[in-house]
């Protein structure tokens, strides 16, 4: 029983650091902390003091990625790497990307003060781009650690016009350094991330972690709906070019279109701008958002197509010329089987019920996925509720994920030759 005493004192640490990273904001009103702002930078800076004093050798790369390694004394010994997201969504909960970076920081300081001798190099990262809220274009920090960052995004501006090449310098990343914090595809033995599971089925079911077999696809894309900005008491409504209406009927299209298709997919708009609104013009130019989601890729691609075709039909009958432009694309990735597998056996022995499910959700895996295996724990959360300030995790059920993780990395560590990549 103390066992269990022990994992909840250890959870409740973890909640206390949470807590604290959640108390720094771009927004006082609430949790808040993209891509290279003042909050983001001093979240940075607080997880690497945590790093630091957990005993990991830490740095911040050329991303803004906070990186703490504990290393192996054997030569030409891979990496293994336990990681999530520091920044969030706006107006976020406090979990979604923290919560998994803290337990790995709580895991690798026991393990460090185990004195165990490690196989293998296990590095804890914080990503520092996963929601892609500020760039509209995600895992940036992920890729630049998986050596897929595309340059041509250094270009890319936020809404108030500064590239991200500029954010990155105004951090102290280095555009020339991106290349050199990747991990080379050889020196990868394998990467976890425990995330909670934005979705309601481990609170329905009443259990406290589940595997996931795969990451769901998605694709973003930006629309602009070019009308033609008038007066709204001169225009007869037979003569409007209405931006805006056009946008809700495309909107409403959407809805439609993910509801009647049955296959798993979601479709969204979450982002709707009306540019130069006023209550007395006729909107010009409406800009929105679409995020469109399946764990298939055929689904994925009909899915995408079909409301791109429906989105300009709209335009053509409305007189309203659409530009469609794809900004973020990812093919859905499996996890891997022998590294869920021993999560699998991981909450067995832990003696909880055995759930697996597909992540709806994108996560910094997507992309380690093209270059080394990955599997991932989910962690229940109140109502499966999850952008949104709302967001909560018990004590115990993080005390539980601790549990089921510790067990994970010591298997890995005692049995790690059976989880090397095959010597070429
Ligand atoms: O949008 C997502 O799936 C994740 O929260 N980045
Ligand atoms: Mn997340
Ligand atoms: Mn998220």
């Amino acid at each position: 029983m103390n066992v269990m005493i022990d994992y909840l004192l250890r959870a409740e640490n973890v909640l206390n650091k949470i807590n604290e990273l959640a108390s720094i904001s771009d927004d006082p009103a609430c949790v808040t902390r993209t891509f290279g702002t003042v909050a983001f930078q001093q979240g940075s800076a607080l997880i690497q003091r945590w790093m630091q004093t957990a005993g990991l050798q830490t740095r911040v790369d050329a991303i803004g990625n906070v990186r703490g390694r504990l290393t192996s004394s054997i030569a030409g010994a891979k990496t293994f790497v336990i990681a999530s997201h520091m920044d969030t969504v706006v107006n976020a909960g406090k979990f979604d990307g923290p919560l998994g970076v803290i337990m790995g920081l709580d895991l690798l300081e026991q393990l460090r003060q185990s004195g165990k001798a490690l196989p293998f190099h296990l590095e804890l990262i914080a990503f520092s781009d996963e929601e892609g809220v500020r760039f509209h274009t995600t895992y940036l920090g992920s890729k630049v650690v998986a050596g897929s960052f595309d340059t041509s995004l250094l270009a890319k501006k936020d809404e108030s016009g500064t590239a991200l090449s500029e954010v990155i310098q105004a951090i102290g990343g280095g555009i020339d350094q991106l290349p050199a914090d990747a991990i080379a595809p050889d020196d990868w033995l394998g990467y976890v991330e425990i995330h909670i599971e934005q979705g309601p089925v481990l609170y329905e079911r009443n259990v406290p972690v589940a595997v996931v077999t795969a990451i769901a696809g998605q694709k973003r894309v930006e629309i602009k709906f070019r009308g033609m900005a008038g007066h709204a008491g001169t225009v007869p409504m037979d003569m409007r070019q209405d931006a805006l209406c056009a946008a809700a009927e495309f909107i409403l299209e959407v809805e439609r279109f993910g509801n009647a298709t049955k296959q798993n997919l979601v479709a969204t708009v979450g982002k709707l701008n009306v540019v130069n609104a006023a209550s007395n013009v006729i909107p010009g130019d409406v800009h929105c958002s679409l995020d469109v989601r399946s764990n298939d890729e055929t689904v994925l691609a009909s899915a995408y197509q079909t409301l791109q075709l429906t989105c300009y039909a709209i335009g053509e009958k409305r007189g309203v010329p659409v530009t469609w432009n794809l900004i973020q694309e990812t093919d859905p990735a499996a996890c891997d089987i022998l590294l869920t597998e021993l999560l699998a056996k991981s909450i067995n022995e832990s003696g909880y019920e055995l759930i697996d499910l597909v992540s709806g959700a994108g996560h910094d895996g997507v992309p380690i996925s093209q270059v080394a295996p990955v599997c991932m724990l989910f962690v229940r959360c109140f109502k499966g509720i999850s952008h949104n300030p709302l967001e909560d995790v018990e004590v115990s059920d993080m005390a539980a994920t601790l549990q089921v993780a510790d067990r994970f990395i010591n298997h890995l560590i005692d049995n790690f030759l059976s989880f090397r990549p095959q010597e070429d």
